[in-house]
C-alpha cells in the first residue's frame, strides 16, 4: 500500500523536473489517485502555461470524482495568467486534497485551502512540507522579501584560496565542477560580477550546457560604480543575453549612453560607505525580473553582499589542492576581526562529490 508520502514524493519529483524553466513561478507537481491507482499527473512547466493541477485533472478526466489529489504547493485562489486551481479542484469533485505547503504568494496565502475546505473537501496540509519548502526556497524568498534569492558561488582550494597572489585562477576545479556551474547558470535568471572581473577576464557569462541542450542565458549584471566597463567588452554585447550595469547616481552620463546604445541597461543606485547600496540594487533587479541571482564575484563583491546579510545560499566548490602563501586571494575581503565568535554563522546543507572536487551548499544560520 502506498502512503500519502509516496505520492507526494512523486509529485515533488515531477515538480523538480522543470527546474530552471518556471521562473518567476514556483516548481509545482500534482498526482491524482483513485482507488489506489494513479490516474493523473502534472507539473508546472513554464510561467504563463497551465498550473500542475490543470495538467493532472485533464489527464484524469472523469476519474477525478471522489479522488485524492496530491499537490506540492497550495492550489491557487487568484485569477493570474490562469484561473484559480482551487476552483477547478472543487468543480472536479475531489474528495480529498493533500498539500505539501502553503503558497506564500500574498494573493493566495491560505485562501486556496480555505476555498476547498469551505466546499466541504477534506484538506490535509504539511505532507513532506520541509522538502517542498526546500524545492521552492527561491520562490518563497521572493514572495517574502521582494528581492532575488542570492547565491554566492566560488571555487577554492582546500586551504581556502580562490586565486594566487597575482590573481591567477584558471583552473582551480576540474572539468566536471566547471560544467556544474553551467547547470547553475541555467537555473538562475541573473548572474553578477564586479567590474574588476570584466576588466581582468572579459567574460561572456553565457550558459553552455553539455549534450547540446539549450541553455538559458541569465541576465548579466555588473557592479560598476564608476562605469569602467569597456564599450567593446563581451558583456556589453547584448545580442546573446541582456546586460544590466549597476552604477552610482553620479557616474559619467555620456559613457552610460554609449553603453545603452549597445542595449545595455543602466541602473543607478546610491552609494554607501563601502560601495553601492546592495539592498536598493537587489530591489531594482527584482523589478527587472531577476528572481534568482548568482553572485560570481571576487572577494570584494562577495564581502559587500556578506556585510549586508544578503547571501541566502553558498555554493562552494573545493578542489583537492593546497596553494599556501599568505598573499593568495581568499573568497571574502572585508574587515579583519579579532575573535572567532563574530564569524558569520552558517549551516551546511548538501555535500556532494563533483568529479574530483567537492560541492558544499551552505545557508546562513537562522537565528
Ligand atoms: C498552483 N499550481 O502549478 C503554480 C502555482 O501567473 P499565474 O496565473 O501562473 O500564477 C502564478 C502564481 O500561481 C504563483 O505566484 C503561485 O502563487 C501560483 N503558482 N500555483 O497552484 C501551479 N505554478
Ligand atoms: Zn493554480
Amino acid at each position: 500500500m502506498k502512503t500519502d508520502q509516496d505520492y507526494m514524493q512523486l509529485a515533488l519529483e515531477l515538480a523538480a523536473s522543470a527546474r530552471g524553466n518556471t521562473n518567476p513561478n514556483p516548481l509545482v507537481g500534482a498526482v491524482i489517485v483513485k482507488d489506489g491507482v494513479i490516474v493523473g499527473t502534472g507539473l508546472h512547466r513554464k510561467a504563463g502555461e497551465p498550473h500542475a493541477e490543470v495538467h493532472a485533472v485533464n489527464m484524469a478526466g472523469e476519474h477525478t470524482k471522489d479522488a485524492t489529489i496530491y499537490v506540492t504547493l497550495e492550489p491557487c485562489s487568484h485569477y493570474g495568467k490562469t484561473p484559480p486551481c482551487a476552483k477547478l479542484l472543487k468543480e472536479s469533485g475531489f474528495k480529498r486534497v493533500v498539500v505539501a505547503t502553503e503558497d506564500p504568494n500574498p494573493e493566495v496565502a491560505g485562501r486556496g485551502i480555505r476555498l476547498l475546505r469551505d466546499a466541504g473537501i477534506e484538506v490535509e496540509v504539511g505532507v513532506l512540507q520541509e522538502e517542498a519548502q526546500k524545492l521552492n526556497e527561491r520562490f518563497i524568498h521572493n514572495m517574502l522579501t521582494e528581492r532575488p534569492f542570492v547565491v554566492a558561488k566560488f571555487a577554492m582550494t582546500l586551504d581556502g584560496k580562490i586565486a594566487t597572489y597575482n590573481g591567477h585562477s584558471q583552473w582551480i576545479t576540474g572539468e566536471e565542477a566547471r560544467g556544474d556551474v553551467h547547470e547553475l547558470r541555467h537555473e538562475v535568471d541573473g548572474i553578477l560580477v564586479g567590474v574588476q572581473t570584466v576588466l581582468n577576464d572579459n567574460p561572456k557569462l553565457t550558459t553552455r550546457l553539455k549534450d547540446d541542450r539549450q541553455g538559458r542565458n541569465p541576465i548579466r549584471v555588473v557592479l560598476d560604480s564608476t562605469l569602467k566597463t569597456p564599450v567593446d567588452a563581451h558583456i556589453a554585447d547584448t545580442t546573446e543575453a541582456r546586460t544590466i550595469i549597476v552604477t552610482s547616481l553620479d557616474s559619467d552620463e555620456e559613457k552610460a549612453q554609449q553603453l545603452e546604445r549597445n542595449g545595455v541597461e543602466i541602473i543607478r543606485v546610491e552609494k554607501e560607505k563601502t560601495g553601492l547600496h546592495i539592498k536598493d540594487m537587489l530591489k531594482a533587479l527584482f523589478k527587472k525580473g531577476i528572481t534568482h541571482l548568482l553572485v560570481e564575484g571576487g572577494g570584494n563583491v562577495n564581502a559587500s553582499f556578506l556585510r549586508g546579510g544578503f547571501i541566502d545560499q553558498y555554493i562552494v566548490y573545493i578542489a583537492p589542492k593546497v596553494l599556501g602563501g599568505k598573499n593568495s586571494i581568499t573568497p571574502f575581503t572585508g574587515t579583519d576581526v579579532e575573535t572567532i565568535d563574530v564569524a558569520n554563522q552558517l549551516e551546511f546543507g548538501e555535500v556532494t562529490h563533483v568529479g574530483e572536487d567537492l560541492r558544499i551548499i551552505a545557508y546562513p544560520k537562522k537565528a
